[in-house]
């Protein structure tokens, strides 16, 4: 909005040419997205403690949770709104890009918000059905799939990071293959958000990664001279994405631990998705897997847990899944669990910027 505003009165104000550049309104995103969680953050953790919208914690788990009983929870409200406003106030609203990843991000933290408040209020309740969740999963990822597939010349190749020349055409599967990313993505985040700061975290790293690509993903002579696809109007992506992180950066100033708010569904749901929605967008979808590796490694340790559990007749792989909760059992303090998996984090995030020049 700022950049209709602003930007055509350059010509009296030469400053204002600054609103034409991406960089810059992707910095002005951030910065806005985490202002505002810095400053709504204290009166809506206050607001939500009145309403007593706290977790519900499970007796199952590591001892060490149950001190977190009662901690506030649907604290992704804040990051949807503080994401949603700053992209609305920094992009090109004419870009269907960025239409398509908000859309995504509202529509799954509906889903994530609808639970939570079950989970919340019917306190033995476990919230939405399984099915009852991945169905509306897969039917916003459905909708934002045919929306990207209504973009002229939409590119249903695949590109594979350190592989320049391997580029296979999905054609009409690729619909399908975008589906598993962005549920997929939504639902690891979601295992992921197990400890404070252990989601909020590698999102705000990934989140930097693809802001980084997006930028070059729409810029026709970066993107060729790096010799990866080319997105045009991929570039206000990197606007959505300042948000995101700027949001999460903000959010985790009060998630670190020991955290004064935890997300919920409403949070991790729709960070997952926009995550996977960026991926879709700008053709770095199996990045994805790097990029994203913490998030992989939980779904991971989730699907061989379970897997093994079941075949072996209640014999267990990991002292329990997700991941993290591993380390926990093996006598690790949690601080020291969410530090190292976002070294871990950061780790992949180079290796991921190391494929633009290694391929
Ligand atoms: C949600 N949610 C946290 C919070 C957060 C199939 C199975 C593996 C599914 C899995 C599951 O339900 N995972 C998804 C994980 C919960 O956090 C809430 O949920 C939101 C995210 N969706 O924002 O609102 C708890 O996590 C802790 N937490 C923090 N800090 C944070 O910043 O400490 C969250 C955010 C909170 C809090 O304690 O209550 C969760 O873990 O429930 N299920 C599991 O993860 C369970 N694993 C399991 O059953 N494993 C078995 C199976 C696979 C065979 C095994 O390994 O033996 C564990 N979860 C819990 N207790 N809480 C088991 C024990």
């Amino acid at each position: 909005m700022l950049y209709y505003l602003l930007y055509p009165l350059h010509g009296l104000i030469p400053g204002l040419n600054v609103f034409r550049y991406i960089t810059f309104r992707a910095i002005g995103a951030a910065l806005t997205a985490f202002l505002i969680l810095l400053y709504v953050a204290p009166p809506f953790i206050a607001f939500l403690k009145r309403m007593q919208i706290g977790q519900v914690i499970r007796s199952d788990g590591p001892a060490s949770h149950f001190s977190k009983q009662g901690v506030p929870t649907m604290g992704g409200l804040l990051i949807l709104l503080a994401v949603t406003f700053s992209t609305l106030l920094w992009v090109e609203l004419d870009n269907r890009y960025v239409w398509i990843l908000l859309g995504v991000t509202l529509w799954y933290g509906g889903i994530g918000a609808y639970d939570d408040y079950r989970k919340i209020k019917k306190k033995n309740s476990a919230g939405l059905s399984g099915r009852g969740k991945i169905f509306f999963q897969v039917m916003g990822a459905a909708i934002a799939g045919a929306a990207l597939f209504s973009v002229p010349y939409f590119d249903t190749h695949l590109s594979f990071p350190f592989l320049k020349n391997v580029r296979p055409d999905l054609g009409s599967w690729y619909m399908l293959f975008a589906l598993l990313v962005v549920v997929g993505a939504s639902n690891a985040v979601n295992l992921t958000d197990g400890l404070d700061g252990l989601a909020s975290g590698p999102t705000v790293i990934s989140g930097s990664v693809y802001l980084l690509f997006s930028y070059l993903a729409g810029h026709a002579g970066l993107a060729s001279y790096l010799q990866i696809p080319y997105v045009q109007g991929a570039g206000e992506v990197a606007v959505f994405c300042g948000a995101l992180v700027g949001a999460c950066l903000g959010f985790l100033w009060y998630n670190a631990f020991p955290a004064q708010v935890f997300m919920g569904d409403v949070g991790s749901l729709s960070i997952g998705a926009a995550l996977g929605t960026v991926a879709i967008i700008i053709k770095q979808e199996i990045l994805l897997a790097i990029v994203g590796g913490i998030f992989v490694m939980e779904a991971l340790s989730v699907i061989i847990q379970v897997g093994y559990f079941k075949i072996s007749g209640g014999k267990r792989v990991f002292l329990m899944a997700p991941f993290h909760h591993h380390f926990e059992k093996k006598g690790w303090q949690e601080p020291k669990v969410v530090v190292r998996f976002w070294i871990i984090s950061i780790v992949l995030g180079l290796v991921a910027l190391a494929t633009l020049k290694l391929r």
